[in-house]
């Protein structure tokens, strides 16, 4: 059901920029039955005897751009419909769509291939090798196969949302459960809530399969089509969505951690021993790798929950967002609105009414809905919208920028054909929004009206330890949700050892461990969203290292002088219409290129995450000197 070729990008679900079928190989589209007609005769029936030539390059190309346009708007009215509002049917449709369009897809990309050995221009060129890649799971040729691989999808992002979890009695919402996490102190608890939102993955479903099966069955079905593309297998296909070839980008993520990992391991370090100040030494043992249900969070992907506990004691208190909100009288709408100012303040025009009237905001009382976030783009214009199921906290403020940023990058890129309808690549469009959020410091909430009086500059270490425990915490887990999906596509991981790689993997990079012993039965990616949801993932660990390039480049360009955490380019026109320029781009031009127009390099760096935690870094250093670190 997450098949980008499905829908206009998502910011969750799909940020792919592909999408397209079915539907205008009717009449409706005028001329494309005829042009299909030639490029299939041509491709398949050999009936023009000499090699292809740059006009049936464009005249496929042209067909499959009406088809993302038709197809692309089809489909996701159907997958809107469904995620809020999931039923029986809406399950049926979003099924149908979803094998439909993915039978299009692999046709589309079978026959891209024809073009491979064609001189064409740069622009030409990128557009057929994004066809090439344009399905995020494909699908074997053979008959009922995308069918089949469409029922799984769907199956497993509807458990995964509407899983019941009883507590106590009674049954909790699922966003509910995860808030909890955040604020619940009890480790018994604790526990309780973690151990039992995973026992969804490995519960029996309506078609008497689990989640776990259907995931196994998803890996074999979706590797089987990727290898009839030409791929090593799926993982191998979304690497290769990064203009480098798989094997560098992966060495280029790694390059990335090794940038950002001293400052998690003295994180991790301090949050253990505050945590074991908290706790005592049996729920956290200072030699072993932190409990995964402690740090204020479902997954443990990100920390700021848990921020009074660990807070620097000579640093000022700073103020707790989610207090201010409350303080103020803000709904999830005014939340919302805020974030639309503060584009507005960088030039952006206001979003459309429609994105008012259509947006899920709140969480409907009466309907089973996906609650994980995500920012649609209905028919690749102005039909904008959000779907979350908003909270008055600090998390969901942030959600509310991460998600706008999102919809501002979709508006700002409408007028590119549908194949670059997309980011730069995936990293840039998480990164759009975080970016603005970066810029919510303690001058911005005054200037807003949420904070009367600003914080000593000199005390900062409170702030950036809050930022860190949001942003540093992440990148591991942003890193080895796809070295875990790396390895099971490659098929280094089994069903067998699906949970014990998981772990392995948990451990290794984050240093955290299960509360409880988890048996290899069990199926604990399944309980992320991403997995079931099949949405890649390494995209927010470039996020995390992007934004803070990002923001370091717009403060530069705002003459800000200060340090980086204090920088907000709220206001700054010559920020906004910079940005614009590069968002404008989609994904038509190869991302270092967008990268560098804005921030004046190609590469990505994790040197601004290092410049932006400097002073935090001096301080956790001090704090761990007489501990001993690691796990
Ligand atoms: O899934 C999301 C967004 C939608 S693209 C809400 N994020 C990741 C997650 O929740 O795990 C944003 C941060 C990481
Ligand atoms: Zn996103």
């Amino acid at each position: 059901m997450n098949n980008p070729i499905l829908k206009r990008p998502l910011g969750a679900a799909a940020a792919v920029s592909v999408l397209a079928l079915i539907a205008a190989c009717d009449a409706t589209a005028p001329g494309a039955a005829n042009v299909q007609n030639a490029a299939v005769d041509a491709a398949e029936n050999n009936v023009v005897a000499e090699g292809p030539s740059a006009e049936e390059a464009s005249a496929f190309i042209e067909e499959v751009e009406t088809f993302y346009r038709e197809f692309g708007e089809y489909s996701a009215r159907v997958a809107w419909s469904q995620a809020t509002n999931i039923t029986y049917d809406t399950d049926w449709l979003v099924t149908k769509v979803d094998a439909e369009g993915t039978e299009m897809g692999v046709k589309f990309a079978n026959r891209a291939k024809r073009f491979n050995d064609l001189e064409l221009p740069a622009e030409m060129r990128r557009k057929i090798e994004s066809i090439k890649l344009g399905l995020n799971l494909p699908a074997p040729e053979r008959a009922g196969a995308a069918k089949e691989l469409a029922e799984l999808n769907t199956r497993m992002g509807s458990t995964y949302a509407t899983g019941k979890i009883e507590l106590d009695g009674e049954q909790v919402g699922r966003n509910d459960l995860e808030s909890m996490m955040g604020t619940v102190r009890d480790p018994a608890k604790l526990q309780d809530i973690w151990v039992k939102w995973r026992e969804v993955p490995v519960a029996e479903n309506s078609a008497g399969t689990t989640m776990k099966e259907d995931y196994a069955s998803m890996v074999a079905l979706s590797n089987e089509g990727a290898r009839e593309l030409g791929f090593d297998d799926v993982g191998t296909m979304w690497r290769a969505r990064y203009d480098l070839p798989p094997a560098e980008f992966a060495d280029e993520t790694d390059r990335l951690w090794g940038q950002v990992k001293p400052l998690y391991d003295e994180l991790q370090c301090h949050v253990r021993a505050k945590l074991n100040e908290q706790y005592g030494d049996e729920a956290v043992p200072l030699d072993q790798p932190i409990r995964a249900d402690l740090l204020g969070n479902m997954w443990a992907q990100s920390w700021g929950n848990v921020y009074d506990l660990v807070a620097p004691g000579d640093a000022d208190p700073g103020y707790d967002l989610t207090a201010l909100l409350a303080a103020n009288d803000y709904d999830a709408k005014k939340m919302v609105e805020t974030g639309e100012a503060f584009f507005s303040s960088l030039g952006f025009d206001p979003l459309p009414e429609s994105f008012w009237e259509r947006s899920q905001i709140t969480k409907p009382r009466d309907r089973e809905v996906v609650c994980h976030a995500s920012a649609w783009n209905m028919d690749g214009a102005d039909d904008i919208r959000i779907k979350m199921c908003t909270k008055v906290n600090s998390d969901d403020f942030q959600t509310v920028h991460h998600e706008l940023g999102h919809n501002y990058y979709q508006r700002a890129y409408k007028a590119q054909s549908p194949i670059f309808q997309g980011g730069a690549n995936g990293g840039f469009h998480e990164a759009i929004g975080d970016m603005i959020a970066l810029s919510i410091t303690p001058d911005y909430l005054q200037t807003i009206g949420l904070l009367d009086e600003t914080p000593d500059a000199s005390k900062d270490v409170g702030l950036l330890m809050a930022q860190a425990l949001e942003k540093v915490a992440f990148q591991p887990f942003g890193l080895l949700m796809d070295k875990w999906r790396w390895q099971v596509f490659s098929g280094e991981l089994t069903p067998e050892t699906y949970n014990d790689g998981w772990w392995a993997l948990r451990t290794q990079y984050q240093g955290i461990r299960p509360p409880v012993e988890r048996s290899s039965d069990y199926f604990d990616p399944g309980g992320k969203y991403h997995i079931p949801g099949n949405v890649s993932y390494t995209r927010y660990f470039i996020a995390n290292i992007l934004q803070f390039q990002f923001h370091k480049a717009s403060c530069e360009m705002a003459g800000w002088e200060g340090p980086l955490h204090r920088c907000s380019v709220y206001g700054s026109k010559e920020v906004g219409a910079k940005f614009n320029d590069m968002l404008e781009l989609g994904s038509s031009r190869p991302w270092p290129e967008a990268l560098e127009a804005f921030t004046g390099s190609p590469e990505m760096d994790g040197g601004a995450v290092v410049e932006y935690f400097a002073p935090l870094m001096e301080y956790l250093e001090e704090q761990n000197a007489d501990r001993t670190c690691g796990w």
